[in-house]
């Protein structure tokens, strides 16, 4: 790779194993997710997911995707139960998606794609930092939720409204107040799987937790999001779009369901 990593022909996807060499490795995400493959583990407890709005502090365009922060000092935002075990802090959610309505999802359920997807970073509290659990096995979770093409997301909108702020990279806004429970399906029920994170460094640290029911947006949503930029104030404009990576093989992994 000459530059850093993208999502472009030249440095995208297919490129990363230069620099990454663990893309090829045993615990990859995302994957297709085949439902009448995943086995019904009765023992998977419900997921317990209790974010305060409190924490919320800013949104950033990164240049690969824009996340929204979470402040991370103590346990008020949290995922427990579920696949996981002890407590695990949200660090921050963001979105890959795609050039058009047909695609822009990491995880496909059958080899179907949604419109995007959301993720929200949560790190396992046994170790002292985001830092240090991210390269452990078992120190990220990943909640994953799809986005539907269908009816305007109200919650949604709320985040979309900031993007007049964060056009281009490296642009940042403060974005106090947001509770992210207000984005989730009704229902949580979920697959989970051992995988990695789905950008550079690849770090094969997450338990992925994929959520079963969709959450709406609307054609007009996606096109706000496709109107942000991966590049940077000044530099020739390029969208933000595409910024997903493709499902990986599954290499002899488990694929647990919640439900049955
Ligand atoms: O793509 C995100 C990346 O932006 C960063 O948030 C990373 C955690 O440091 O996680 C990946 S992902 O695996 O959640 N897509
Ligand atoms: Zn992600």
């Amino acid at each position: 790779m000459s530059h850093a990593w993208g999502y472009s022909a030249e440095n995208g996807p297919e490129k990363w194993v230069t620099n990454f060499p663990i893309a090829d490795g045993p615990r990859q995400s995302p994957i297709d997710i085949v439902p009448a493959d995943a086995s019904y583990d009765a023992g998977l407890k419900p997921l317990c997911l209790k974010y305060d709005a409190k924490d919320c502090i800013d949104i950033l365009n990164n240049g690969h995707s824009f996340q929204v922060t979470f402040t991370d000092d103590t346990d008020s935002s949290t995922l427990k139960n579920g696949p996981i075990s002890g407590v695990y802090r949200l660090k921050q959610f963001h979105f890959h998606w795609g050039g058009s309505d047909d695609r822009g999802s990491e995880h496909t359920i059958s080899g179907t794609k949604y419109a995007a997807e959301l993720h929200l970073v949560h790190w396992n509290t046994k170790y002292p930092s985001f830092g240090e659990a991210a390269s452990k096995s078992d120190g990220l979770a990943v909640v994953g939720v799809f986005l539907k093409i269908g009816a305007e997301n109200a919650q949604l909108q709320k985040v979309l409204d900031t993007f007049d702020a964060i056009k281009t990279k490296g642009s940042q806004t403060t974005f106090p107040g947001f509770d992210p429970t207000t984005l989730l399906p009704g229902c949580l029920d979920y697959w989970t799987y051992d995988g990695s994170l789905t950008t550079p460094p690849l770090l094969e640290s997450v338990t992925w937790i994929v959520c079963k029911e969709t959450i709406s947006v609307s054609p007009a949503q996606m096109a706000s999001f496709r109107a942000l930029q991966f590049s940077g104030k000044g530099e020739a404009a390029c969208c933000m779009v595409d910024n997903y990576r493709p499902p990986q093989p599954l290499k002899g992994r488990a694929v647990k369901a919640s439900f049955q």
